[in-house]
């Protein structure tokens, strides 16, 4: 299995050219669930340690069905089939222009969640155009095991957050053991207390909102992921649903630039047009670097050929 490891601000995504399972026909979307229901050994194992590395997200390519897009991708972190991922989508467009595969200039991607758009600046540089985006709960209080009340919107950015601002713990990167253990809390409390989607759908991701020391920012954040580890870039799924939440509440004008930083001081700028049903269509942009080229290898022999689980 031949891959490309990058990483966007610190956060490392892997390409899988080859190798992957038979995913059968279909959208993206219904690719991406079969991956998730029936291949869930092979996908962990490619993330897990030995061969993988903590935080990091998987990126298969598969074949879009809208002929016009450069490429169809599906994400997975170490724990869960992802519907969009905005470091990923990052990490992607440097990894295909690293292959020759597309220059600068824009470019469609089809992904679960719908199609997003890349604009190649540089070798390095991706403006990331997300699905529409939007706030679908404000202020809701939960009660958290061990920490008491905790007051957040839910909001869709491509995967489902849930977006404390402000944080009551300080987002600094002395912080990271408890902010995750805080943050694992707060998931955990809004699965048990039904807060998620229109639909039901859980709260996967949660941000705290902090403030940031350097001078042009316009905030800090940590992120949560499905598999327990923070998002070392800003997320770009989350800057997603936070510009949704700043929109909704009158916080930040379309085409307002602002800068987002992550826990570990990495940024991506962004800003966010009108969108067609009552959210936002934010934008993003951020350099990733591509790192290594590799073959994964999974001896029949090898006890941890699937990973290590934890
Ligand atoms: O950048 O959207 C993102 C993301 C999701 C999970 C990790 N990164």
């Amino acid at each position: 299995m031949h891959v490309i490891d990058s990483h966007t601000g610190g956060m490392p995504t892997r390409v899988i050219l080859d190798g992957g399972p038979d995913l059968g026909s279909g959208s993206v979307a219904e690719r991406a669930e079969r991956l998730a229901m029936q291949h869930e050994q092979f996908y962990k194992s490619i993330l897990l340690e030995p061969r993988g590395q903590p935080g990091m997200v998987g990126a298969l390519l598969v074949e879009p069905v809208n002929p016009a897009c450069a490429a169809g991708v599906i994400y997975f972190d170490a724990d869960a089939v992802l519907g969009m991922c905005g470091h990923g989508t990052i990490g992607l467009g440097v990894t295909l222009a690293h292959l020759g595969r597309i220059g600068v200039g824009v470019h469609r991607i089809e992904t679960p969640a719908g199609e997003v758009v890349i604009d190649l600046k540089d070798p390095n540089t991706v403006e990331v155009t997300n699905i529409e985006s939007r706030r679908v709960r404000q202020a809701v209080t939960i009660d958290v095991d061990g920490y008491g009340s905790v007051t957040g919107d839910v909001a869709y950015g491509g995967n489902w957050f849930f977006i404390v601002d402000p944080s009551p713990m300080s987002v600094e990167p002395a912080n990271i053991r408890s902010l995750t253990d805080f943050t694992i809390a707060i998931r955990e409390a809004c699965i048990s207390h039904g807060v998620g989607g229109e639909n039901g759908e859980p709260v996967d991701h949660v941000i705290l909102q902090g403030k940031s020391p350097n001078k042009g920012v316009h905030s800090r954040n940590f992120v949560l992921c499905p598999d327990n580890d923070y998002d070392r870039s800003p997320c770009g799924t989350g800057s997603s649903a936070r510009l949704a939440c700043l929109a909704a509440s009158g916080q930040l004008r379309a085409g307002e630039e602002i800068v987002q930083e992550s826990v570990i001081g990495s940024s991506y700028r962004l800003f966010y047009e009108p969108g067609q049903v009552g959210g936002v269509v934010p934008s993003l942009t951020g350099q990733a670097y591509v790192m290594a080229e590799s073959t994964l290898i999974f001896a029949e022999g090898d006890p941890f050929r699937t990973g290590i689980i934890r």
